[in-house]
């Protein structure tokens, strides 16, 4: 989706007249600044031009995940989805021959607005039959993709198109209903927006799916049948090649988190209290919000979170458990990766006394800086890196002389690439 720029602003003159015309009762929490909690933009008579979101509604940002393409036929949004086999990296030189869709794992992130006609055209390259699902959406049956009870499964080389009405708003998401290819990659985001901004509205709005995977020593095909799971990934890249997220201080941000796999995520937040806002089902009444700073995203869940970015610095945001914080921590693994796995060796950390230890190390603290580096990760701490694993990644509190110099440094890449 290209929503202008143009658009957006349209929508925040819609919020400034709308704050003013219909204050509301209920301002959600005390960091949040009256007027703006009180702020409720219009919504449109008629449906939302192609392109176009509804009042003070911004897209979403997924890191390190493109936006799925679309174009309008006869007022339809058309999506040509293809499921297929695509070769990735969780981390550079981790190299992953993974399925996923339009040359990405996790998928591209679909984002269209709440009354929208879709049709998604679901081209099938794999070596094995497949359907998709859409999870959380309330349409007909036969667009439901479960195989067999609904449809007929789609025939590697075949195509078959979905075509429905999206009715809610909020974090849905793709997948395949075929088990093993789930834990293969198979899921993408399906971003609904709701017609107006849901109150108080947020200045960035970033989506990140939690996945597992069980890749064996010397090995780029993710074993599906494994109960241990030596990565964990955000967008298909572990820590530190997780893409920060940026905003700038004072800025109201909403992170959707969506889980596929074998293993439930309580995803920790440093540095800010955030309240969950939405599930899988949608929005969360407003009035039901606690503060928390873990959220247990369980599988086949999404949680929103939202809170205020107030305190500026370099904020990990991260599965908690242990094992998740680290890449390779289980048994079929383990002391192996020191020696025969194709990633980084440790940094020169070892202590003298290293040789005393069966297994050393068990705390990992590999620093690779330079090999992650990108305009987000500019003027961060030297070594980062180290600290920055498995299913971790960084949330950037910056003020905003340093927020748009890495804008900057962002579109001279952009442009140097473009130049290629
Ligand atoms: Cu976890």
């Amino acid at each position: 989706m290209q929503p202008s720029r143009r658009s957006f602003l349209r929508g925040l003159a819609s919020v400034a007249g709308a704050a003013t015309a219909a204050p509301q009762a209920h301002a959600q929490h005390v960091h949040e600044p009256p007027a703006r909690a009180a702020a409720r933009p219009a919504a449109p008579a008629g449906p939302i031009p192609p392109g176009e979101l509804g009042p003070g509604v911004i897209p979403v940002a997924s890191p390190d995940v493109p936006d799925m393409p679309w174009r309008v036929e006869n007022g339809v949004k058309v999506f040509d989805i293809t499921v297929e086999h695509v070769r990735t990296a969780f981390i550079p030189g981790r190299v992953v021959d993974a399925w996923g869709f339009n040359g990405s794992v996790p998928g591209p992130t679909i984002q269209v607005n709440e009354g929208d006609r879709v049709r998604l055209i679901v081209e099938n390259r794999l070596p094995e039959p497949f359907s998709m699902h859409w999870h959380g959406l309330e349409i007909p049956n036969d667009m439901d993709g479960m195989p067999g009870i609904s449809q007929d499964l789609i025939a590697p080389g075949g195509t078959f198109t979905y075509e429905f009405t999206v009715r809610q708003n909020g974090t849905f998401f793709y997948h395949s209903h075929m088990a093993m290819q789930e834990m293969m990659g198979l899921i993408g985001f399906f971003i609904i927006h709701p017609r107006q901004a849901h109150t108080p509205r947020v200045d960035r709005d970033f989506a990140l799916v939690l996945q597992g995977w069980a890749l064996l020593p010397n090995n780029t095909v993710p074993n599906s049948l494994a109960m241990e799971f030596n990565w964990l990934t955000l967008n298909g890249k572990a820590g530190p090649a997780t893409t920060p997220m940026l905003c700038k201080r004072g800025e109201r941000v909403r992170i959707r988190l969506v889980n596929l796999g074998m293993d439930h995520h309580p995803v920790h937040l440093h540095g800010h209290q955030f309240y969950v806002t939405g599930s899988e089902g949608g929005r969360i009444r407003t009035t039901a919000v606690e503060p928390a700073n873990t959220v247990l995203v369980g599988v086949a869940q999404a949680r929103d979170i939202e809170f205020v970015a107030d305190n500026p610095g370099d904020w990990h945001l991260h599965c908690h458990l242990p094992h998740h914080m680290m890449n390779q921590m289980v048994s079929m693994v383990g002391p192996l990766m020191t020696s025969h796995a194709n990633m980084a060796q440790p940094a020169a950390t070892s202590a003298p006394n290293a040789g005393m230890f069966p297994g050393y190390p068990q705390d990992m603290f590999m620093v690779m800086d330079d090999l992650v580096a990108k305009p987000e990760t500019f003027g961060m701490r030297r070594g980062w890196s180290g600290g920055t694993m498995g299913m971790m990644t960084v949330v950037r509190v910056l003020e905003p002389e340093l927020f748009d110099r890495i804008q900057a440094l962002k579109a001279e890449q952009a442009q140097q690439a473009g130049a290629r």
